[in-house]
């Protein structure tokens, strides 16, 4: 097979490139390891800031998204008792974010590409990537046990952080920077009422809690937990305990329990690879950046990354110019670390550290009383969580 661009994953990432390139004539085939149904099955990211939500106007899945989405003009970061409200829309100028499930940008995504005819190859087993510097890369795979391949001008590295991508560019010229925090998030999805309208960050005791939704009968729980424990060992009753004991008195009785439809644990990492690019290779989203993911910026991230690299690639073939392509790494990576640096932030302010000493926990106090007391630290919170400009 020979095509333009070879798109490695058809997460959100992949799926989004496959259909802004395709939008502009641009030939491109999308190889994903799993099924469709297991892509849909991962529960993730909820929270889409107005330049993701433009990004997927501009490549026509946003009806469902404007029906369906719920507009958030604040949320509220709550320490011991008492609610602080974050007002996103009063501090930023007008700006808002948008719940709506990764899960349905995903569907909407891959609806899009069956009704424009795209090539998605679900079940690619085996990919690898050769011939980088070559005058055309290739890509091999297994399908059916029979091996294939795609020859094409570039691949973009959309596999996310597990995926072959990022190992085939040299080690001796891939950066890593790595943090791994020493405790993980338990989510619980469930089909009851959200405890308030507003997504709560709660900084407690017992540890971080964050009550978040999908749709207002669908709701989206975590809490901070132990990153090697036993999801067996919580069992719906316990983690709606402990989850209570976390909350606010009027938010613990409001709280609607029910059966999970979803528990998972998640561990908590931030980490870059430098450079964005090798050759023919262009790495995106989580195969290139994992941020933790109190700050909601994974999937946000990783739309940036696709609005730059997907300009690059048509600037190429429509234009005959190269220099947004060969800016590419560098562009993407200045608005990553700035996402970097908010989530790690964000995770530090909220989270309850095993290994904090008395000084940096009155650190801590002193910070979380700053923020949530100076409207000019609110406001850069919420300039950062509705998302800094492309
Ligand atoms: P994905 O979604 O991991 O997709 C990569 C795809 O590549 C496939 N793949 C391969 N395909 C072919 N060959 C191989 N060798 C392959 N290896 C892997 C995989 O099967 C998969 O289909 O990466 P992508 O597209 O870059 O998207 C990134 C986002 O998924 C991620 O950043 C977010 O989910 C992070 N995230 C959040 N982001 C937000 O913006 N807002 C949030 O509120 C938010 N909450 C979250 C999150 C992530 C979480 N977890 C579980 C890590 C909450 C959680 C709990
Ligand atoms: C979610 O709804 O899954 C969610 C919301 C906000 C976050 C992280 C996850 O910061």
């Amino acid at each position: 097979m020979r095509t333009q661009v070879a798109i490695i994953g058809a997460g959100p990432s992949g799926l989004l490139l496959s259909q802004l390139l395709q939008l502009q004539g641009v030939d491109n085939v999308v190889l994903e390891r799993r099924t469709g149904e297991y892509v849909l099955g991962r529960i993730r990211a909820g929270v889409l800031e107005q330049g993701a939500v433009d990004l997927l106007h501009e490549a026509r899945v946003g009806a469902r998204l404007a029906r369906e989405g719920l507009a958030h003009e604040g949320f509220d970061i709550c320490v011991g008792d008492r609610r602080h409200r974050i007002d996103l829309k009063g501090l930023t100028g007008g700006k808002c974010v948008t719940v709506y499930g990764q899960t349905e940008v995903t569907k909407d995504l891959m609806d899009a590409r069956a009704a424009l005819g795209g090539t998605v190859v679900y079940e690619a087993q085996d990919v690898a990537l050769h011939d980088l510097g070559g005058k055309a890369a290739r890509v091999t795979y297994r399908r059916d046990g029979k091996a294939a391949e795609v020859v094409c001008d570039y691949v973009a590295g959309c596999d996310g952080f597990h995926g072959v991508s990022r190992g085939a560019i040299p080690k001796d010229l891939l950066r890593n920077y790595e943090r791994v925090y020493p405790f993980g998030w338990l989510g619980v999805l469930s089909d009851t009422r959200p405890v308030s309208d507003e997504l709560i960050y709660v900084h407690h005791e017992r540890g971080f809690a964050l009550c978040s939704m999908r749709s207002m009968t669908r709701s989206r729980y975590y809490i901070q937990c132990e990153f090697d424990e036993d999801l067996e060992e919580w069992t719906d009753d316990r983690f709606w305990d402990e989850l209570r004991r976390r909350l606010p008195p009027d938010a613990a009785a409001a709280l609607q329990a029910g059966p999970a439809i979803e528990k998972s644990i998640a561990p908590l990492r931030s980490f870059v690879a430098e450079p964005m690019r090798y050759q023919r290779l262009f790495l995106a989203g989580d195969a290139a950046h994992i941020v933790p993911p109190t700050g909601a910026k994974g999937l946000n991230l990783a739309a940036s990354d696709i609005y730059y690299l997907s300009r690059a690639l048509i600037a190429h073939y429509k234009e005959n110019r190269d220099d947004l392509l060969d800016a590419y790494s560098q562009t993407a990576l200045r608005r990553v670390w700035k996402a970097e640096r908010f989530s790690w932030w964000m995770t530090t302010l909220l989270h309850r550290f095993p290994d904090a000493s008395a000084f940096d926990r009155r650190v801590q106090e002193a910070e979380l009383d700053y923020v949530t007391g100076s409207v000019a630290a609110r406001t850069a919170l919420a300039e950062n969580y509705v998302g800094l400009p492309y």
